[in-house]
């Protein structure tokens, strides 16, 4: 059973995914209107993965004796000055969120809420990963920027990365 300390902390953590899902929405759109198709699928992608983290919150919180809360969507940032900025916005909204899972662990360790702990340790290892994908993706922009063709060949390659944990997470 949840406590209501934990029930209000996990619904808060339900806010923080939506809105990384709409953000990343938002850069998928934004990347598809300035012909970069292949960076759009990449954030597509994330925007689905972020539904997949807030779903599994709202699944665990109800199935754990508490209520999840659906949260009304804020309008996320609509336009970006250059790819550059949409990945190191990702990557500091990672971040972001690493540090409110890191909050959420601790809680869940000091109230001696086990289940969440155990829960949550998938969010960690998730976390990792994620802010791992974006320094990558950020390293091979500044990498490739210079170059005449770079933006023809990172809207070609930025989808191949994290591919293959996106196919071990639908199996
Ligand atoms: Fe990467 O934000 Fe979800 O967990």
């Amino acid at each position: 059973m949840l406590s209501k300390k934990m029930e209000t902390a996990l619904n808060e953590q339900i806010v923080r995914e939506f809105a990384a899902e709409q953000l990343y929405l938002s850069m998928a759109s934004w990347c598809e209107t300035n012909k970069l198709p292949g960076v759009a699928s990449f954030f597509y992608r994330q925007s689905r993965e972020e539904r997949e983290h807030m779903l599994k919150l709202v699944r665990y919180i109800n199935k754990t004796d508490g209520v999840a809360e659906v949260p009304a969507c804020k309008a996320p940032q609509k336009a970006f000055k250059s790819l550059l900025e949409t990945m190191e916005l990702s990557l500091a909204g990672e971040r972001a969120v690493s540090k409110a899972i890191n909050a959420l662990v601790d809680m869940s360790l000091t109230i001696k809420d086990y289940q969440s702990f155990n829960f949550l340790q998938w969010y960690v290892s998730e976390q990792h990963e994620e802010e791992a994908l974006f320094t990558d993706v950020i390293d091979m922009i500044k990498l490739f920027s210079k170059d005449e063709k770079g933006l023809f060949f990172l809207d070609r390659e930025i989808p191949k990365i994290g591919q293959n944990s996106d196919q071990i997470e639908k199996v």
